[in-house]
C-alpha cells in the first residue's frame, strides 16, 4: 500500500465548522458540523483522503426540517452525528430553538434528506450506533433537567420510527471534568468504546475514553485519560475536543475534532474570532488497547502513517458572480429568510437583496447572506449597485459575529443625501465612525483582515481605494462576543424599519485568502 507520513498542523476545514462528525463508506469519507442559527443547516463534506474536503450539500435545507424563527444566536443546530447503515445515511441532532432531538435520513449524502423524525429523547449531542447484531443505540448527555445526574445516557432505538425500545440508562459519568457531552459509542474488536467530550468547549476542553464488553457497561475509564487535550499546553491550537473516530480502508485510525486558533497577536490576551474549526489527527493504540489521539497532550501537528496525502491543496481566491440557479454551498442566511427578500440575477450575474424591517442589530432574518472567514489574513470585496429611496435604507458589506458584534461599510440615505458609512457595533456601544457623500451608482466595498485588524475601504470601479476605518478582530471574538460561532463576511440590505423596494445588487463578491503563512 502507498503509505505516506502525514502531519497536519492546520485545520482540515478552517473557519467556523465545529463539532465535526465523520463516517466512511468504502473509499469515501463524509463529514458534518453544527450550524446554529444559520440556514441551510448541517453542511456535509466529502473527501477521499481525509485531508481535502469538498462541500456537497447540507442535511437541512427546508424550513420543515429547520425552524429557526426567534432562535437566539449560537442556538439552533448543535453537534450532529452522521452514520451510514444498510444503504442509508442518518443524521441526528438537536434544534435548541425548541430543545428537541430528531434525525433525518437520505440515500445519497447530497440529499434529498427526509423530513425530521422527532424523538422523545432529552438533552443535546445525540449520537447513533448501529451494532452488528442489529441493535441500534442512541447515546447522549443528561443532567440538564430536574435532578438527573450529569453523565452519558443510552437507550435502544427503533430507526423505523424513532421510538425508544428501552429505558434510558446512565452508562458513564466521565472523569470528573465539567459538561460530559458529545458521546460516541463504537464496537472495536470485542469491546465497546465510548468517547466523550469533557471540560466544556472552551480552553479546558478534552476527550476521554472508556470501554466495556457490553454496550451499557460497566465502563472502565481509560487509564491514559484524557486521550486528547491541549489544556496544559502553549500550543497555537487550543480547546481541542469533541472528537469522532474513523478507520481508513488501510486499517489506520484517525480522529476529527474541534479546536480554536487564538489570533497570534502579542500581548493581546487570548481571542479567537474564526470560530471553532475542524482538525484531524492520527489515532494510536496503546499496548493495553486504548486509543490516543496524537500524543494526547499534543494532537495537532502529530504525524500519522496512512494512505493520506502529505499536503493539503492550498485555498484559492474565489470570485462569486452569482449567475447560477442557486447560491454556492458555502453561503448562508440567518434563520428563515423570506423568499421575497432575495433573488439571483442569472442573466447579468448578481445577488439581489431587498431590505426588510430587520437590521443587522436584530436576532431575526435581515436580508443577509454570508460566508465564513476562514483565514486570519484575507481580503473580501464586493461590487454593489444600490440607490436608496428612503431614509435609513442601507446595503453593504459586513464583518458579522452576531447581532451585537459586527462592523459594516455601507451605502445609505441620511437627511435626503446618499452617504457611505462605516459603523461599528460592539455590545451596547455603537457608532458610525466615518461617513461621506456618495454619488455614483456602483461602488466596490472591501475589507482586508490580518490577525489584529479589519481595515475597510471603498473605491469606484477602476478607481483607487479610499481607506474608511478599521476595527479590532478581538472585539468580534467568542471571548468578547460570546457564543459558539465564528465570523462571517456578509452582504446585506436593510429597509430602515420596513420592507424596501430598493434593490441592492451585489454583482460579484471576492474572497482571497492571504498568503502570509497562515494557510
Ligand atoms: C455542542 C456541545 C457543546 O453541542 O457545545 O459546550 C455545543 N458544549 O457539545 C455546541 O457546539
Amino acid at each position: 500500500m502507498n503509505q505516506s507520513i502525514c502531519t497536519y498542523s492546520e485545520p482540515i476545514i478552517p473557519g467556523f465548522y465545529p463539532d465535526p462528525n465523520i463516517c466512511r463508506v468504502e473509499s469515501d469519507y463524509y463529514l458534518i458540523t453544527s450550524s446554529f442559527q444559520y440556514f441551510p443547516g448541517v453542511p456535509i463534506f466529502r473527501s477521499r483522503d481525509l485531508v481535502n474536503w469538498t462541500q456537497i450539500g447540507h442535511c437541512l435545507t427546508r424550513r420543515s426540517q429547520l425552524e429557526l424563527e426567534g432562535c437566539l444566536s449560537s442556538m439552533g443546530i448543535f453537534a450532529p452525528t452522521l452514520r451510514y447503515h444498510n444503504g442509508r445515511f442518518y443524521m441526528i441532532t438537536t434544534n435548541t430553538r425548541s430543545f428537541r432531538n430528531f434525525y433525518v435520513w437520505a440515500e445519497q449524502p447530497e440529499g434529498p434528506w427526509s423530513d425530521p423524525v422527532w424523538l422523545d429523547w432529552p438533552g443535546i449531542d445525540p449520537s447513533l450506533f448501529f451494532d452488528e447484531d442489529g441493535h441500534v443505540y442512541i447515546t447522549g448527555p443528561g443532567g440538564f433537567l430536574g435532578d438527573e445526574q450529569a453523565g452519558i445516557y443510552q437507550a435502544e432505538i427503533d430507526m423505523k420510527n424513532g421510538e425508544l425500545l428501552t429505558e434510558r440508562r446512565l452508562i458513564w459519568t466521565g472523569t470528573g471534568g465539567k459538561a460530559p457531552e458529545g458521546p460516541h459509542l463504537y464496537r472495536i474488536g470485542s469491546q465497546y468504546y465510548l468517547i466523550i467530550a469533557e471540560g466544556g468547549t472552551e480552553y479546558g476542553h478534552m476527550v476521554t475514553a472508556a470501554r466495556s464488553e457490553r454496550p451499557y457497561g460497566p465502563f472502565e475509564s481509560c487509564p491514559h485519560n484524557p486521550i486528547l487535550s491541549h489544556r496544559s499546553l502553549g500550543h497555537p491550537v487550543q480547546a481541542t475536543g469533541h472528537a469522532d473516530l474513523v478507520q481508513a480502508q488501510d486499517g489506520s485510525w484517525w480522529a476529527v475534532f474541534l479546536g480554536i486558533r487564538p489570533a497570534p497577536v502579542p500581548f493581546a490576551g487570548l481571542h479567537h474570532h474564526l470560530g471553532r474549526e475542524t482538525f484531524l489527527s492520527p489515532v494510536f493504540w496503546t499496548e493495553d488497547g486504548w486509543p490516543i489521539i496524537g500524543d494526547a497532550s499534543e494532537a495537532v501537528g502529530r504525524t500519522g502513517t496512512g494512505n493520506l496525502p502529505a499536503d493539503k491543496t492550498p485555498f484559492e481566491e474565489t470570485t462569486y458572480h452569482f449567475n447560477q440557479s442557486a447560491l454556492p454551498l458555502e453561503w448562508n442566511s440567518l434563520r428563515n429568510l423570506p423568499e421575497e427578500c432575495w433573488k439571483l440575477d442569472q442573466e447579468r450575474g448578481g445577488l439581489i437583496l431587498y431590505g426588510n424591517e430587520a437590521t443587522l442589530d436584530d436576532a431575526g432574518s435581515p436580508a443577509f447572506f454570508g460566508r465564513r472567514q476562514q483565514h486570519f489574513h484575507c481580503e473580501a470585496s464586493a461590487l454593489l449597485e444600490f440607490c436608496p429611496e428612503r431614509e435609513a435604507e442601507e446595503a453593504g458589506l459586513t464583518v458579522y459575529m452576531n447581532e451585537r458584534f459586527h462592523y459594516e461599510i455601507a451605502l445609505t440615505q441620511k437627511a435626503g443625501r446618499r452617504r457611505i458609512i462605516f459603523r461599528r457595533r460592539i455590545g451596547t456601544l455603537w457608532k458610525v465612525e466615518h461617513e461621506a457623500d456618495y454619488e455614483a451608482n456602483s461602488i466596490i466595498l472591501t475589507v482586508k483582515a490580518d490577525p489584529k485588524w479589519y481595515e475597510f475601504s471603498y473605491s469606484m470601479p477602476e478607481g483607487p481605494a479610499v481607506p474608511f476605518g478599521r476595527g479590532e478582530c478581538s472585539l468580534l471574538s467568542s471571548e468578547t462576543a460570546g457564543g459558539f460561532t465564528g465570523v462571517y463576511l456578509g452582504l446585506y440590505a436593510s429597509g430602515g424599519g420596513s420592507a424596501s423596494s430598493a434593490a441592492a445588487a451585489f454583482r460579484w463578491f471576492r474572497y482571497a485568502p492571504g498568503h502570509l503563512g497562515d494557510s
